[in-house]
């Protein structure tokens, strides 16, 4: 092949590298249980949602390792593409760690640090150490 053609191949190979990222975002509601929450997960690569994947969701306490045990849920997919809907069953309110295993198109383990409260859950804040 000529070099530009070759030029133009390798530009395309290397656009989709930079935009590999997996986003996600959750969305979770109190369901007015303690500590229950009907959470909503959207998972997209360079602005293209994610179909199809498997998703596992467990979490735990990174200030209390060890001390919980929330028993893994597979999420399902939900109405818009790249949206997956599970319920977790947290033990207590505070922060967590959700732990996204991902398989089929993608395969990668996520972990989103969320606070859970009784409003719901909103990222994590991290605080800068004294
Ligand atoms: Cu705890």
């Amino acid at each position: 092949m000529d070099r530009k053609a070759f030029f133009l191949i390798a530009a395309l190979a290397a656009a989709p590298a930079a935009a590999q990222r997996t986003e996600a975002q959750l969305e979770c509601r109190f369901t007015g249980t303690d500590f229950v929450y009907d959470c909503a997960l959207r998972l997209e690569r360079g602005a293209t949602p994610i179909e199809g994947a498997r998703v596992t969701v467990g979490a735990d306490m990174p200030s209390m390792p060890m001390a919980h045990h929330v028993r893994p849920v597979e999420a399902k997919p939900g109405a818009a593409p790249g949206e997956y809907r599970f319920r977790l069953a947290l033990e207590m309110p505070g922060e967590w760690a959700v732990k996204l295993r991902l398989d089929g198109p993608v395969r990668e383990q996520l972990v989103l640090r969320y606070e859970f409260d009784d409003k719901g859950a909103r990222p994590a804040v991290r605080r800068a150490r004294k």
